[in-house]
């Protein structure tokens, strides 16, 4: 893994409804992640908080909701990613909600053949306008990466889908709506949902997950927080029971730091408002740890 890295938050709450997740780099950074990080030798450049939208500013719309802002602060932010990458340098990004996926995904899928996907979430985030139960754009942002979606959204990546079917891999689906299913179904996606952790152990999930994605010449981790149990993770806006414990959670990161190259990761959906003397945001940088190299002897 690079030495350097880049360090930004995108405190964008637009993609849904709730109050607070705009908070999140905010309380991630409270947590300690720069000093963690620079305790494990790494050199950390901390870009700040790309600016955004404000709630109050906004024409809500309803298919796609607050569909305007979340585009612009994604064109931005695939921008800045792309600046981030040339420098050599590894991205690390906060959200914010997962809608912003649809930006890191477009800026640094610019850099890469075939950039594999490690999508960690309880949901599958394939919804479209069409299919989206909420019109909430935190639920499409891996369809629109997978070329999918309302123009607007998916001509961020600059025309062509940032990401391919066959180099993404979904770890933790235990909520998928209808549409989603079928969608996962005719694109082959590999999902690994409640079920197969269960049945496999996350030890053989994150070996498949190697295995699978080594054909990649890059790989991008979207940690969404809701895809740990809301046990270890209450700070979150669509909490869904029976989801990965913290030291599943803990099991996977170490073993991409053992055996996967990590190339660039998000962190998103901590929402301070709604957590419990900030354990969610402690889990999120507690688990960075393990991704960078942590150990415990
Ligand atoms: N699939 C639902 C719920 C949801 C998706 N992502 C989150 N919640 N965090 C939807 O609204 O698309
Ligand atoms: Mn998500
Ligand atoms: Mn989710």
């Amino acid at each position: 893994m690079l030495k350097n890295l880049s360090m930004l938050g995108v405190p964008l709450d637009l993609g849904q409804n709730r109050r607070g997740v705009d908070m999140g780099p905010s309380a991630i950074r409270y947590a300690g992640v720069l000093e963690r990080l620079q305790a494990l030798g790494y050199q950390v450049q901390d870009h700040g908080d790309l600016t955004v939208p404000k709630r109050y500013d906004q024409d809500i719309g309803e298919d796609l909701q607050h569909l305007q802002a979340v585009v612009e602060t994604n064109r931005r932010l695939a921008k800045k990613m792309d600046e981030m990458m040339s420098a050599d340098a590894f991205p690390l990004v906060f959200g914010g909600d997962h809608s912003i996926s649809i930006g890191t995904l477009a800026g640094i899928s610019q850099h890469y053949q075939n950039l594999g996907v490690i999508w960690y979430d309880a949901h599958g985030d394939l919804n479209t306008a069409e299919t989206s139960p909420s019109g909430n754009i935190h639920g499409m942002p891996l369809a629109v990466s997978l070329g999918r979606g309302h123009d607007s959204l998916t001509e961020i990546a600059g025309g062509l889908p940032a990401i391919k079917p066959e180099n993404v891999v979904i770890i933790g689906a235990r909520a998928l709506d209808a549409a989603e299913k079928t969608l996962i179904q005719e694109s082959g996606l590999k999902v690994f949902t409640m079920h197969e952790v269960d049945r496999l152990g996350m030890s053989e999930v994150m070996t498949q997950t190697n295995a699978y994605l080594s054909h990649c010449d890059g790989i991008h981790l979207s940690l969404d927080l809701d895809g740990l149990d809301p046990i270890d993770a209450p700070g979150v806006g669509t909490p869904v029971v029976g989801g990965l414990t913290y030291r599943e959670s803990h099991l996977a990161m170490e073993m991409l730091a053992e055996t996967t190259d990590i190339t660039s990761c998000e962190f998103v959906e901590v929402n301070p408002i709604l957590d419990e003397k900030n354990k969610t945001a402690e889990a999120a940088v507690a688990l960075i740890g393990s991704l960078f190299g942590e150990k415990i002897k």
